[in-house]
Formats: C-alpha cells, structure tokens, sequence
C-alpha cells in the first residue's frame, strides 16, 4: 500500500484509528463517515494514498468507482433512500478537508433538507 503517514484516512487503513468498515477488497475500503450529512453516509476509498482526483492513477479511480456502484446499489436494495449521490470532492474551494481520495456515497431523502441540487441562484 502507497502511505503518508500523517494521513487520518491512511491511518483507518492501517488500523492506528478505528472506523465502522461497510466494505474491504485489495484495493478498496468502505466505511462510515464520523460525520455523516445523512443517514447511511459512506466513504469509499483507495488503499493508494493520493491527495486528490489530479494525482491518482486512473485504475484507482475505477476500483473505488466500482466500490461505490456497490455500496449504492446494496442501500437502494436494502434502504430504498429516495436518492442516491455520488460526491467527490477536490480542493479547498470544493469543501474537501481530507486530502486522500474519497468518494462519498450519501443516500438521500426528499425531505431531508440538504441543498446539493447544483441550483443557480
Ligand atoms: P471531504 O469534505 O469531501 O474531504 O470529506 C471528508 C469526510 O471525512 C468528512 O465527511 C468527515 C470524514 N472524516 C474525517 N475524519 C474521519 C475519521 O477519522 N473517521 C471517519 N469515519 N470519517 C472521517
């Protein structure tokens, strides 16, 4: 596995800090985000640390894709969420604040009040 050793998702890999694993393949890793924007909110992540969608070998980016299709498709089965998103984020200016990449598999409700429709005001 590509390491940083100051990275806290490198660190969940590593067992040094505890997390509530949902998935675990060799090359991906699934678990509960500690601070969930909803119900059921995963993080899907590569065991190759990369700060961000510029950096990572492509083939990472479809095994954690991959990861993600099957976490979303395991919730929309069991949960049936009134939606589903996929979000990924890269930069400050993208609010993302753990520089390892990361997909978030967010399960949604239509009264759940979170604004992520990409409205225009
Ligand atoms: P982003 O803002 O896209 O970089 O998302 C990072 C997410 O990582 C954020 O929703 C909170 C989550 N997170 C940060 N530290 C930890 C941790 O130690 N454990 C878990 N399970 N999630 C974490």
């Amino acid at each position: 596995m590509v390491s940083n050793a100051d990275c806290v998702f490198c660190k969940i890999l590593k067992g040094e800090i505890p997390s509530f694993k949902v998935y675990d393949d060799d090359h991906t890793y699934g678990f509960m985000d500690i601070n969930p924007a909803n119900a059921g909110h995963v993080l899907v992540i590569p065991k190759y640390h990369a700060p961000n969608i510029y950096e990572i070998p492509k083939d990472w980016v479809s095994d954690c894709m991959i990861t993600a299709q099957k976490i979303a498709k395991a919730v929309h089965e069991v949960t049936r969420p009134d939606g589903i998103n996929i979000l990924q984020a890269n930069g400050e200016g993208a609010a993302q604040s753990v520089h390892h990449f990361h997909i978030h598999v967010l399960p949604r409700s239509n009264d759940d009040g979170l604004k992520m429709n990409w409205e225009l005001v």
